[in-house]
């Protein structure tokens, strides 16, 4: 049984997403970021940087217990330890790891910061331009790969399809028209059609 440490973000699901596709046996524990939860020394001993999501795997590697935190990083030890959603070598491999990084260190940070700005700065103007302009240059690069491929990294879904969908979920925030991205609007309803995308959506 795996635990899960999480909220209903899109950091959150991806993880309860990766887990229902895998089919693997989880339990949810929510930790309520909007009462700063994840600051609390029991949290802080799971994950040293106090952000959401962690898992804790009792049947790690070697039969050991893990824990790991990094949504990216999960999703991969998730992929190694079901030998599924990640191409196990060559090209195939490599493709999938940069699509997976293209969503943590572009897609992630930079939606973050447009949500935070959109929701929460007094003065928003400035902020909502900066991170509309990169959010949008973002859907374009995703809309174009996904006009050339079926899926994220290529012809097969993986864990780069899963690592960027919940993020694409909160395209209300986004002031991105949807007519300008076909692309992302076909495979934004294929993922959401899939079963366990909606079970791991709801699961946090
Ligand atoms: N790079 C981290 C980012 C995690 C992250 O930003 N988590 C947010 C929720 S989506 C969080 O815990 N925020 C609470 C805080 O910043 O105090 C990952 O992908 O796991």
């Amino acid at each position: 049984m795996i635990k899960l440490y999480g909220w209903g973000t899109p950091n959150g699901r991806k993880v309860s997403i990766a887990l229902e596709e895998m089919a693997l046996p989880y339990s949810v524990t929510r930790v309520d970021i909007t009462k700063d939860e994840q600051f609390t020394e029991a949290f802080l001993s799971l994950n040293p940087n106090n952000k959401i999501p962690v898992i804790v795997d009792e049947d790690g590697p070697e039969g050991q217990p893990i824990t790991v935190f990094e949504s990216g990083a999960i999703l991969m030890y998730l992929a190694d330890k079901t030998g599924r959603l990640m191409p196990s070598s060559g090209h195939a491999y490599y493709r999938t790891l940069q699509w997976l990084m293209f969503q943590m260190g572009g897609i992630g940070p930079m939606f973050g910061q447009m949500h935070h700005f959109q929701r929460y700065a007094k003065d928003e103007a400035y902020g909502v331009k900066r991170y509309a302009k990169e959010t949008h240059r973002l859907y374009g690069v995703l809309d174009a790969q996904l006009a050339r491929n079926e899926f994220v990294a290529g012809s097969e879904y993986s864990i780069a399809d899963i690592a960027v969908y919940p993020w694409i979920a909160r395209f209300e925030l986004h002031q991105i028209e949807w007519s300008s991205i076909p692309n992302v609007m076909r495979w934004y309803d294929a993922v959401g059609a899939r079963d366990a995308v909606k079970r791991g959506m709801e699961a946090l």
